[in-house]
């Protein structure tokens, strides 16, 4: 039988994804037991000293041990006048006294830029903060505008010196603005367009009296909001007035919209007489969540 003379074992050199640099770790053997081999034994040498080297110029193309994957989640809808929430997080944990910064921006599809508030432009990862949480606020309005759609998303992250390599895994959440009373629920003021009327208290006979109707936000491109006048008489009579306006039209060109009634001059000594001007329900083509009513007429002697 031959003489066992030596032997071979492996000490594994554990993959990660941190940049450590050069790591150095002895291997070491001590004080043979001989069961009666020889008169003596001793060491010769009895230490190696092994560097570990990592990073992509040793370990050649990265795999997925060697990269820390940083990703973005996040509410795929928000109501308007609430919060969306979302978080960006590292698939490891950063080392110690490094950060890993990551850009955040913001994307409009059907959504546009004043619909939101971002206070986020990035967030810093680091050893005590894996994952980073923030919020974008859907801005409420009036405005009926269906379903809004914008994106945020994570840009190239800075990493001091933690990760061998750092990749982005899920880069963008698409989040869809849900507004109206179907989703918003009882309308608050921030929800609702008033029309109202106001005009002269008196006119004299043979003058016109001059009224507005107006609306406290402008209409949306594009649409209208039709509002019907009518006239009631209390002392007054119809023969007493002429009445040309029977609706008027507000647009995005026009928030406020005038017309006047004629005081018909006649040669009768009637006194103080009273008639009003009436708006109706306001026909919205689609510009606002809510329409309401404010002042209902105005009241008018001559
Ligand atoms: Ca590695
Ligand atoms: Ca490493
Ligand atoms: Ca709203
Ligand atoms: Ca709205």
């Amino acid at each position: 039988m031959q003489p066992i003379k030596s032997v071979d074992f492996t000490v594994a050199a554990v993959d990660d994804a941190y940049a450590e640099g050069d790591e150095v770790y002895s291997v070491v053997i001590g004080t043979p037991v001989d069961t009666g081999s020889f008169e003596n034994v001793e060491l010769g040498n009895d230490t190696v000293a092994t560097t570990i080297k990592d990073g992509n110029d040793n370990e050649g193309t990265p795999g997925d041990d060697d990269k820390a994957i940083v990703s973005i989640s996040g509410d795929a809808s928000v109501v308007e006048g609430n919060d969306a929430s979302y978080t960006v997080s590292v698939d490891k944990a950063v080392a110690a006294g490094e950060t890993v910064t990551v850009p955040v921006t913001y994307t409009y599809q059907s959504a546009e830029s004043g619909d939101i508030i971002t206070n986020t432009t990035e967030v810093v990862l680091d050893a005590a903060n894996q994952s980073v949480d923030f919020t974008v606020a859907a801005v409420d309005d009036a405005y009926a505008e269906g379903d809004e759609v914008y994106s945020v998303v994570i840009g190239t992250p800075v990493d001091t010196g933690s990760f061998e390599n750092v990749e982005l895994g899920n880069d963008t959440v698409a989040t869809t603005i849900k507004d109206g009373n179907d989703n918003e629920g009882t309308p608050g003021d921030d929800d609702k367009a008033i029309v109202s009327i106001s005009g002269d208290a008196s006119v004299v006979e043979g003058n016109d009296a001059s009224y507005t109707v107006s609306v406290d936000k402008a209409v949306a491109a594009g649409e209208t909001v039709t509002v019907p006048v009518t006239y009631t008489y209390q002392s007054a009579e119809s023969g007493d007035i002429i009445t040309n306006t029977t609706e008027v039209v507000l647009d995005a060109a026009n928030q406020s919209v005038d017309f006047t009634v004629a005081a018909v001059d006649d040669a009768y000594a009637e006194g103080d007489e009273v008639y009003s001007v009436v708006i109706g329900t306001p026909v919205d083509t689609g510009s606002f969540e809510n329409v309401e009513l404010a002042q209902r007429h105005s009241r008018h002697d001559h």
